[in-house]
Formats: C-alpha cells, structure tokens, sequence
C-alpha cells in the first residue's frame, strides 16, 4: 500500500502562550510535531496516548522549540506537568485528508482522489469535564 503523505513546509506545532496551549485543538497527519514555548517560564509539555507517554519535553526557555514525533494514528491529550490547567489536544490522522471545522461548523477537504471514500468525525473538547454538548460531567 502506497502511503500518500502532504509536503509540509514547516511541521505542525503546538505552543506554549501566557500558561496556555496554542492551539487547543488540532488535527496532523502523523510524523513531526514542534513544541514550542514562547513563555519565560518552563513548562514541562507532556503529551499522552491514554495513559501512554508519547513524548514529555521540558522546555526551560523562552523560544526554545524541540520536534517531536507523534507517529500513531490516534488522540494526544497534551498536559503541562507544570501547570495543571494547561490542557490540548491532537488529532493524529491517519491519512492526508482532514479538516478541522471552523466556528460555524464548516470544513473543506481539497484534492481528494476519484474513488470511494469513507469519511469519519471526532469531537474534541476544550476541557477536561466538559462534553461537546456543553452538559459537563
Ligand atoms: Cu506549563
């Protein structure tokens, strides 16, 4: 099987901003992950398969970026082990063709092949405790 993988010019990142991550939400295509943190303090970004480790950066520095590797398909839930109300997600799609919705809940995927396709959806929450919904639990 032929794996199609998108040229990316830079790889996705996930920042560091004012005790919060940046972006909260994503999608990537497996492969390289930059974390970045543009804070003056350290944060200790650790991000998770489940219970499993996927990577756990300590990034002391203001501006220090390190490229990880987030290979598996799947949900990377990202914590701060400094900051315990520092919460993302990623995505980590198994093929190139993904969006995330913008605010009114529209998405484009271009340069789809002709062929059958099946199309799937997540929903991802900001919060711990907070359904998509908005009920909670
Ligand atoms: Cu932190």
């Amino acid at each position: 099987m032929q794996r199609i993988v998108k040229s990316y010019r830079k790889p996705p990142e996930i920042d560091n901003v004012k005790c919060r991550f940046e972006p909260t939400v994503q999608v990537i295509q497996a492969g390289a992950i930059d974390v970045v943190n543009t804070d003056p303090v350290l944060h200790n970004t650790h991000g998770f398969y489940g219970k499993r480790t996927a990577f756990n950066l300590a990034l002391p520095n203001q501006g220090q970026r390190i490229t990880s590797q987030l290979d598996r398909p799947g949900l990377v839930r990202i914590e701060c082990d400094s900051h315990g109300w520092m919460l993302a997600w990623v995505y980590v799609a198994d093929s190139p063709y993904y969006a995330r919705t913008a605010k009114d809940g529209s998405f484009s995927i271009t340069d789809i092949p002709p062929g059958l396709h099946v199309g799937r959806d997540s929903k991802l929450c900001r919060g711990y405790r907070h359904s998509c919904d908005g009920k909670g639990e």
